[in-house]
C-alpha cells in the first residue's frame, strides 16, 4: 500500500477517496460488462444456458455444496403454524391419472438389471416419518406445512443404488462410492428433478404420503410426492412415478429452463 492508499484519520477526505474509488470501480464494471456480454454472446449455448451463466451457477453449486453438510438440518416448526400452501406447479399432473393402478419404478437398483416395481402399501410399511417444516417456492412465497412419509434414505438403505467400484454399497461408510444422482420424474414425464445423492440421503428428504394430517390430494402430487426443505420448491416433485439412481446429472424441468440445478437453499 503506498502512501496515498493509506486511510485518511480525517474522515470527510477518506469519504472522498472511496466515492472517487467506487466511481472509479463502476466505470471498470461497465467497461467489464460490455465485454462480457460480447463475451457471453459469443460462446455456445449449451443445456439452453450461455457458458459463462452456466459456469455461474456451477460456482453456485460448488459453494452450496461446500457449505452443506447432511448434519445441517432445515429449522422445524410448531403445528399451529401449518397450513395448506397454494397448489403450484401443475406440470406432470396431467387430468387421465389412475390412483389405483400407480406403482413407483426405482431403476438403478444395485444388482438390479431392471427396475423394480413398488406399491404404496409397500412404502408405507417403512418406518413413518413426520415432520413440519417450510416449503420455499423460488417464487418468493412460503408456508409450514406438516408431512408425513418415509425416509429416502430408508428406501435407498433398503433398495441401495448400484456403485461407481461395482462392489457391494455401504451407505456409511462409503457414500461416495453410490451413484452420485438421483433422477425422478411423474408418470407421464411432464415434470423431473435432478438430486444430489448427498441430498437425497438427506434425513429431512421424505417421500410423502399425506399433508397436514389429512392424505396427500391430487394437486399436492398424491399418491408420492418429494419434500425435501434443504431444496428450493422446484425440486419438491409432486406425484412421482420413477426413481432412477444414476451416475451422471440428470434433466431437470427447471434448470433446463434457466434456474440453478442445485437449488439448495
Ligand atoms: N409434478 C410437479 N411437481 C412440482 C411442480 C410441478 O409443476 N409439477 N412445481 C414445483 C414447485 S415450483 C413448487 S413451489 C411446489 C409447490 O407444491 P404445492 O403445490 O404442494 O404447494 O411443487 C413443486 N413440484
Ligand atoms: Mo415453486
Amino acid at each position: 500500500m503506498n502512501e496515498q492508499e493509506k486511510p485518511s484519520l480525517d474522515p470527510e477526505l477518506e469519504m472522498k477517496r472511496m466515492s472517487r474509488r467506487s466511481f472509479m470501480w463502476a466505470g471498470a464494471a461497465i467497461a467489464g460488462g460490455f465485454a462480457g456480454i460480447k463475451w457471453i454472446a459469443s460462446r455456445r449455448a449449451e443445456d439452453g444456458l450461455a457458458y459463462p451463466l452456466r459456469r455461474a451457477l456451477e460456482f453456485t453449486e460448488q459453494v452450496n455444496r461446500d457449505l452443506y453438510s447432511p448434519a445441517r438440518l432445515s429449522p422445524t416448526f410448531p403445528r399451529a403454524m401449518a397450513r395448506e400452501p397454494r397448489p403450484h406447479g401443475l406440470e406432470g399432473l396431467g387430468e387421465e391419472f389412475d390412483l389405483g393402478s400407480w406403482q413407483l419404478s426405482l431403476a438403478g437398483v444395485f444388482g438390479k438389471a431392471e427396475p423394480i416395481q413398488l406399491s404404496l402399501e409397500e412404502i408405507k410399511k417403512l418406518p413413518r416419518t413426520e415432520m413440519i417444516t417450510e416449503l420455499k417456492c423460488i417464487e418468493g412465497w412460503s408456508q409450514v406445512v406438516q408431512w408425513a412419509g418415509v425416509r429416502f434414505a430408508d428406501l435407498i438403505a433398503l433398495h441401495p443404488p448400484f456403485t461407481l467400484s461395482g462392489e457391494a454399497p455401504n451407505i456409511k461408510e462409503k457414500p461416495t462410492d453410490l451413484a452420485n444422482y438421483v433422477g425422478m420424474s411423474t408418470p407421464d414425464g411432464g415434470y423431473y428433478v435432478g438430486l444430489d445423492m448427498e441430498s437425497a440421503l438427506h434425513p429431512q428428504t421424505l417421500l410423502c404420503y399425506e399433508m397436514n394430517g389429512e392424505p396427500l390430494t391430487l394437486e399436492h402430487g398424491a399418491p408420492l410426492r418429494l419434500v425435501i426443505p434443504v431444496k428450493y420448491g422446484i425440486k419438491n416433485i409432486k406425484r412421482i412415478g420413477t426413481i432412477q439412481y444414476v451416475s451422471r446429472r440428470p434433466t431437470d424441468y427447471w434448470a433446463e429452463r434457466g434456474y440453478d440445478w442445485y437449488a439448495g437453499l
